[in-house]
Formats: C-alpha cells, sequence, structure tokens
C-alpha cells in the first residue's frame, strides 16, 4: 500500500505557486487577488476559511475577508458579490458555503460572474467542465484529478466507482473521471443512496471515491485487492482521548481497507489540503485570464 500524501503534495504545489508569484513580482504583473466571503461564525466554516486566507499570504498573494454577520439579508450579500464582481483588483472569490437557511445559496452563485467564480459552482463553469470546455474546476475534484495525476495512477480503462452525487464532489468528479483526458478515461459506476447493493458496486472498482459523509462507510469487505481509494470523507467521531473530543475519519475504515489497497489518501491530510490548492491554483488561472481571456 502506498500512501496518496495530499498534505505534502500541497506544500509542493504552494510551493510552486509561490514561485510563480514571484516571477509575477520580476516582471511587475499583477499580484493575484483572491477574495472570500465568510458569512456568520460557523466555526468549521471559518477555519476553511482561515486556512485558505493564510494560504494566500503564505504564497504571496493578496486577499482580502469579508465577514458580514449571519444575519445579513440575501439583498446585502448580493451586494457584496456585485461589489466584488465590479472591484478590478479582486481576479476571484468565493463565498464559503454553507450559508444560512434565510439566504438561497444558488441565487447567491448565480450572482457570482464567471469570470471570478475560482470555486467553479457557477453553472456556467459546471457546464464547461461537462463539454471539457476551459473553466475553473471545482476545488475537490481538482485537487482528486491532481492527485490521481502526480502520483502518476493510470486511469484510462479502469472502472471508478463514486460513493455520493452531490453537486461540489460526487457529480462533478464522475463527469471528469469519465471524459477523455490525460486523467480520464475510465468507466464510471455513481452510487447513491438509492443504490440496490453499494457492496456489490464497490467491490468491482479499481479506483473508489468515497464521498458519501458516513464514517468508515467503506469497509474491506467491499474492496478488491489493489484498488485505489480516494477518501473525500471529513466526519466527527466522538474520542474522548481527544483534545477536542472528537477526531476525525474519512468515509473508508482505513486501518482495516489500507492493507488490501495499492494506494489511499488519509483523513486528515488527504482530499482537504488539496481543495485549498485547487482554489489557489485556479486564483492564479484568473489573474492571468487564462479560462476566459
Ligand atoms: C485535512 C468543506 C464540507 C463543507 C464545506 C485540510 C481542509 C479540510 C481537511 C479544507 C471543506 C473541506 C472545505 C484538511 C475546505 C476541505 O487536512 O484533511 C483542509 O480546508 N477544506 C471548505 O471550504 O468547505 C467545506 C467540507
Amino acid at each position: 500500500m502506498q500512501l496518496i500524501d495530499g498534505k505534502q503534495l500541497a506544500k509542493t504545489i504552494k510551493e510552486e505557486l509561490a514561485q510563480e508569484v514571484e516571477q509575477i513580482k520580476a516582471n511587475g504583473g499583477k499580484i493575484p487577488h483572491l477574495a472570500a466571503v465568510l458569512v456568520g461564525d460557523d466555526p468549521a466554516s471559518k477555519a476553511y476559511v482561515g486556512s485558505k486566507v493564510r494560504s494566500c499570504e503564505k504564497i504571496g498573494y493578496k486577499s482580502t475577508l469579508i465577514t458580514p454577520a449571519a444575519d445579513v439579508s440575501e439583498e446585502e450579500l448580493l451586494g457584496i458579490v456585485d461589489k466584488l464582481n465590479m472591484d478590478p483588483d479582486i481576479d476571484g472569490f468565493i463565498v464559503q458555503l454553507p450559508l444560512p437557511k434565510h439566504i438561497d445559496a444558488e441565487k447567491v452563485t448565480l450572482a457570482i460572474d464567471p469570470k471570478k467564480d475560482v470555486d467553479g459552482f457557477h453553472p456556467q463553469n459546471f457546464g464547461r467542465m461537462a463539454l471539457g470546455l476551459p473553466c475553473y474546476l471545482p476545488a475537490t475534484p481538482f485537487g482528486i484529478v491532481t492527485m490521481l495525476d502526480r502520483y502518476n495512477i493510470e486511469t484510462s480503462g479502469k472502472h471508478c466507482v463514486v460513493l455520493g452525487r452531490s453537486n461540489i464532489v460526487g457529480t462533478p468528479i464522475s463527469l471528469l473521471l469519465s471524459r477523455k483526458a490525460k486523467v480520464g478515461n475510465c468507466t464510471v459506476t455513481i452510487t447513491h443512496s438509492r443504490t440496490k447493493n453499494i457492496a456489490e458496486e464497490v467491490k468491482r472498482a479499481d479506483i473508489i471515491i468515497a464521498a458519501i459523509g458516513i464514517p468508515r462507510f467503506v469497509t474491506e469487505d467491499m474492496v478488491k485487492d489493489g484498488a485505489v481509494i480516494i477518501d473525500v470523507g471529513i466526519n466527527r467521531v466522538e474520542d474522548p482521548t481527544a483534545k477536542r473530543g472528537y477526531r476525525l475519519v474519512g468515509d473508508v475504515d482505513y486501518e482495516n481497507v489500507a492493507e488490501k489497497c495499492s494506494f489511499i489518501t488519509p483523513v486528515p491530510g488527504g482530499v482537504g489540503p488539496m481543495t485549498v490548492t485547487s482554489l489557489l491554483t485556479n486564483t492564479l488561472r484568473a489573474s492571468r485570464k487564462e479560462v476566459y481571456g
């Protein structure tokens, strides 16, 4: 079994991006500038946005953090989005999800200028991804594809089984891996809550993408010998010995499954850190106008 070390790979990619920034500075170009909108004070969202902003600072990007209160009106939030759309210094921005219930997240996503949509959530970027046109890839699928690429893991002709069909992970990674591309050419099965016999489907997989949101769902008996496992889950489980009383586990029963597979991503330190570098790469592409000219 070989570990796919997302934390280390993310560090390498951030170093590469930092060098790009050095080049830009030396040539007197525009420094990439990411803005993040964090509504309210959900602790997980604060932590995620905090790490994105710190990563920007570390590699030499400009960053702007906007923190409206949890009771901000939808209208006000749409006003913030509009200002960011218009601001010529902002190359790209994100509105951290989830949003409070009184705000229509779909409406907010639609309001983001696709040219600045570095999370790749706007239907225009999603559609372009599905068609194989230039676009910003959503962070998690982009991170997964980058891991498979950098670890030289063959995907062509492989059977990939995806667990979960969310708009931000399951559905887009299924599309990407089935496309005709360097990382692609898979035969993809999408499984979900209505799938009749998930274990039987997963057992056939050469590549398993677990994005189901159930702690340790994928067990040893579901895994074919030599399979590649990408664990997207971030689940809190009680652990009295841990400082905070809980710890993070993936959607895969790592301890028991690891022996059987050829490659596996850990949780934490697997897919998670790669989502942050995806956002940083998209922001560089935005500042270079690589996608929309
Ligand atoms: C790690 C996210 C659910 C809902 C909204 C490193 C991250 C996570 C884990 C991270 C996530 C998950 C992010 C680790 C961003 C990934 O070491 O394992 C980094 O920052 N993520 C988010 O912004 O919004 C979410 C998950």
